[in-house]
């Protein structure tokens, strides 16, 4: 089953939709749990840059963009025919000062038609005390706005990039426990603030699904098949991991993050971390 009539009509005049079960919590453990080894095991490899593309290093992070639960909820918005064009992990330490400014996806990202939905799956609970999503809702009705670049230092995104005076009393917080996922539009305001928690704030987030319909207007992108046909071989296609982190998954990954970095810095005199 898909999103409810209720659920996708929110999702049409807010431009959100948020909660929608998805996996097991024991299931959001075991990503979890990989995030962690690999931390442990391969220090570094899940930062700057490397924090994208994750489904290409790992078997089980490939699994949850196939949930079908998931691509129920997104075939609702996106019709079908879905490809799966990136993931980044968004990782807020207790101890770090990491926040997201308020921003919109389609900013930078190069994809057209906006026939494309970013999923934030939850890997730790997500909450206001630890610093969840927060989205303005009706937004995606607006066209592009003017980001400033402010190149953060602990702003999560690539160029700290900025929509101004986003009144923060009118926007939603994006409440999930672990296991839940939320949706959004490439257009709509969002950002989330600090992690005051004593616990990581984890988001798995696919960034997004697109249509098969959808290209690439700025650089090149790889993908992968989720549901239904690709009639228009718009993207080229990355393996299909089969072991953490091999030395072929090392390279896949590495080669879609060289070609996703000239993409979130095209026109760009700086380049951010990630
Ligand atoms: O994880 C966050 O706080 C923000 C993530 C985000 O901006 C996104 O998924 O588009």
């Amino acid at each position: 089953m898909g999103l409810t009539k209720e659920q996708l009509n929110h999702y049409k005049q807010k431009g959100y939709v948020s909660p929608v079960n998805a996996l097991t919590s024991a299931e959001a453990k075991e990503i979890r749990d990989e995030i962690e080894k690999i931390e442990k095991d391969w220090p570094g490899a899940l930062e700057g840059i490397n924090r994208n593309y994750i489904h290409l290093i790992s078997p089980k992070f490939n699994k949850i963009c196939l949930n079908k639960n998931i691509l129920n909820a997104v075939e609702s918005i996106i019709g079908k025919n879905i490809l799966i064009c990136g993931t980044t992990l968004f990782i807020k330490n207790s101890n770090e000062r990491g926040f997201v400014s308020f921003h919109q996806d389609a900013k930078y990202i190069g994809l057209e038609p906006y026939n494309w939905v970013t999923v934030w799956v939850a890997i730790t609970d997500a909450n206001e005390k630890n610093g969840c999503m927060r989205m303005l809702p009706g937004s995606h009705k607006e066209n592009l706005k003017y980001h400033d670049q402010k190149f953060d230092e602990n702003n999560l995104l690539t160029r700290g990039q900025t929509v101004k005076d986003v009144p923060l009393d009118k926007t939603d917080p994006i409440v999930l426990k672990a296991g839940q996922i939320s949706l959004h539009h490439p257009l709509i305001v969002h950002g989330s603030g600090l992690n005051h928690s004593n616990d990581r704030r984890i988001g798995f987030v696919i960034q997004s699904y697109i249509g098969a319909n959808v290209n690439q207007v700025i650089g090149k992108m790889y993908v992968q098949k989720a549901r239904g046909e690709d009639k228009y071989n718009n993207h080229e296609y990355s393996k299909v991991p089969s072991r953490l982190m091999g030395k072929d998954e090392i390279i896949s990954q590495n080669k879609a993050n060289k070609e996703l970095s000239k993409i979130f810095y095209n026109d760009s005199k700086k380049v951010g971390k990630f």
